[in-house]
């Protein structure tokens, strides 16, 4: 089991502001609804809203994010995301291979579930598949349009604290860190990533098909309107959306639900 001294002291401001650098300009709340709205209030570019304890975190389609207090690290960045409106789909991969990259250097083995939940294997998993140690919500607000991107990362949570079965943290995988350290990780690698998207999208989409751990594995989608996909993910394409072939070829998801099916 991973230390809780440090993992569970309240946010220091001066030191969350420091680990993020110059270019963010970081309020830290001891306790917020939830990052996206305060971050959606005032949408300046270079904005980073964290909450040290977030009591209404919004999930995508109304579904809600839950963290014990001190256990997580909650926060929404505000960035004018210099890309044309077709390649915006691509700013929660950016965001989804941010905390891989930055959890990967901590030792942990995640990758993305598309199109941007992050997942863990950890001493629990039998199948290769993982489960879910932050989630994103990226959200498109303002005139002109920024994008508000909200990561929630399950940093301190023990078995016994987590919110769903499908669940996990870095301390279930053995791995410590500061929750102020691990953002000043995932926004240095968030800015890298949107720098490469900006300008080089196929080779952003490389590196985002090599973390992705849905490639190649029979997958359900749960679609918007209600209907399932079954088949196997066999490609994500320009546009960020999933391939997925049912037998009768690709079918082009652009949003729903990825359930990593259990290989046969
Ligand atoms: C997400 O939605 O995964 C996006 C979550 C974004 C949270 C961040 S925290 C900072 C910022 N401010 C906010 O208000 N939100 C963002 P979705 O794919 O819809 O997944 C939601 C589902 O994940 C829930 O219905 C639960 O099943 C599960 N869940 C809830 N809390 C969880 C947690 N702490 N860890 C793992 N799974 C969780």
């Amino acid at each position: 089991m991973a230390e809780q001294t440090g993992a569970r002291s309240p946010l220091e401001p001066v030191l969350v502001a420091l680990a993020a650098g110059d270019d963010w300009s970081v309020t830290v709340h001891p306790t917020a609804g939830s990052t996206n709205e305060l971050a959606a209030d005032n949408p300046v570019p270079g904005r980073v809203i964290v909450a040290d304890h977030q009591v209404a975190g919004r999930g995508r389609l109304d579904r809600s994010w839950v963290t014990p207090p001190g256990t997580a690290l909650t926060f929404s960045v505000v960035i004018d995301p210099q890309l044309p409106d077709e390649r915006w789909p691509l700013i929660p991969l950016i965001a989804g291979v941010a905390v891989v990259d930055a959890v990967r250097r901590l030792g942990a083995d995640a990758s993305v579930k598309w199109p941007n939940d992050v997942l863990l294997v950890d001493g629990t998993t039998t199948d290769g598949a993982g489960r879910k140690v932050c989630g994103i919500l990226s959200e498109r607000v303002g005139d002109p349009p920024r994008a508000v991107v909200g990561i929630g990362i399950n940093v301190d949570l023990q078995e016994g604290e987590l919110p769903v079965p499908t669940a996990t943290s870095l301390a279930i995988a053995g791995i410590a860190v500061s929750r102020a350290d691990l953002l000043g990780a995932v926004l240095a690698e968030f800015s890298r990533l949107l720098d490469e998207a900006r300008a080089d999208v196929p080779a952003f989409l490389e590196t985002y098909r090599e973390r992705c751990s849905t490639l190649g594995r029979p997958v359900m989608v749960l679609m918007p309107d209600g209907s399932r996909l079954e088949g196997e993910a066999v490609s994500v394409d320009d546009q960020g959306c999933l391939l997925v072939d049912d037998g009768t070829g690709p079918q082009r998801v652009a949003a729903g639900d990825v359930v990593h099916v259990r290989p046969a």
